[in-house]
């Protein structure tokens, strides 16, 4: 691997800013893998493998940490932070990449092709705070991709959509911008959308991809880990393995951004505490009424609120229970030094 300057990886003032007298004397490295107790990283000197001093889960692909040299002394806050609640029965937030500046969203004009599955991956990405773009992949298999361009742009102002043959390194080339001069870029979406293949075009990597499923258009979870690697442009591109569940969590700065024509028009409602379901002077369905506003959005609206509310609650609830147990377990194990200090 080549080595990089500081700028290279990405480095700027904001992360520089974060370094005090305590942490002068260690060394800024950026991750680009997050092993199970290993975090595989990149600095001025070349890749090295640092150990974690916090649960391998406190780290994303992306982030910039102080190094002694062997161990990841400290954690800098990052500039943006990707995460979703982690799938399954569990409440807790995860962490999938940071320090992006751009987001694709990688879809393909099939099948996979979904709008509330949209909502929700920018919804994520504006409360990570990083530029969402929409990808739209497999256009040379489609007689009609920019219908699709227009359904994805069509979903918010946020959304700038382009549709591309990810095998083809002429459309590819419109990415460039987003993943050079230091800049990263995160490709996300589902399974055989196509996201590797990006990666492949854009790098020049023979990273795997797979054949999708003929009949339902789904891909077969080839990628396996997320990783940060370099563009020839200068930037750096983080492929991720396709999620399987999305739920939201701590995004109703998200959700807000995404439905901003549903949030205005509720500022407009005669009762500010209209819940739009049929209340005099509500704003939200003069508009359904008027043909102004589509009644499905609404509800998919309603949807993702009521979901970041109870993920949210769950979070908190659990992060309580956490709190109290380490509590307990320190003042058991303090009784227990004072009694046996006693005999
Ligand atoms: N014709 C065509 N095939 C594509 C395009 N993009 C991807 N493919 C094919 O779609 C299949 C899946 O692509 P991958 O790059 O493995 O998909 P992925 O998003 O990385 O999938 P996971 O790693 O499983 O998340 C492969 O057979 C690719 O060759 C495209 O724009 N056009
Ligand atoms: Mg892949």
């Amino acid at each position: 691997m080549n080595t990089y300057t500081l700028t290279d990886l990405g480095w700027s003032e904001r992360f520089a800013n974060q370094i005090t007298d305590e942490t002068a004397n260690l060394t800024p490295a950026r991750v680009y893998e997050v092993q199970r107790d290993l975090l595989l990283v990149l600095s001025e000197t070349g890749p090295a493998s640092l150990f974690p001093v916090q649960s391998a889960g406190d780290y994303a692909v992306g982030d910039w940490v102080l190094s002694d040299g062997a161990k990841a002394m400290h954690l800098l806050e990052p500039s943006s932070n990707l995460t979703r609640k982690a799938a399954g029965h569990v409440s807790y937030q995860q962490r999938i990449a940071a320090n992006i500046d751009t987001i694709a969203v990688v879809t393909s004009c099939n099948a996979d092709f979904n709008v509330p599955r949209i909502e929700r991956y920018l919804a994520m990405i504006t409360s990570a705070g990083a530029m969402p773009v929409v990808v739209l992949t497999k256009a040379d298999r489609c007689d009609t991709p920019h219908d699709y361009v227009r359904r994805a742009e069509r979903i918010s102002p946020l959304v700038t959509a382009l549709a591309v043959n990810s095998k083809d390194p002429e459309d590819v080339a419109r990415l460039i911008p987003w993943c050079k001069d230091g800049q990263t870029l995160a490709l996300i979406g589902s399974s055989g959308v196509g996201k590797t293949t990006l990666r492949n075009t854009l790098t020049g990597s023979e990273a795997e991809t797979q054949d999708i499923r003929e009949d339902d258009a789904r891909g077969r979870h080839t990628t396996t880990h997320r990783s940060l690697v370099p563009t020839p442009y200068g930037g750096w591109l983080i492929d991720t393995p396709g999620m399987r569940e999305l739920q939201l969590a701590g995004m109703e700065d998200g959700i807000s951004a995404v439905f901003e024509d549903i949030e205005e028009l509720a500022t407009q409602c005669k009762f500010n505490n209209c819940a739009h379901m049929g209340e005099p002077g509500c704003a939200v369905q003069a508009a359904i009424a008027a043909g102004e506003l589509d009644e499905d959005r609404l509800e998919r609206w309603r949807k993702l609120v009521a979901e970041d509310e109870r993920n949210s609650e769950s979070i908190a609830r659990q992060r309580a229970r956490n709190k109290a147990f380490s509590k307990m377990v320190k003042k058991t194990v303090s009784g227990a030094k004072k009694r046996k200090g006693r005999r």
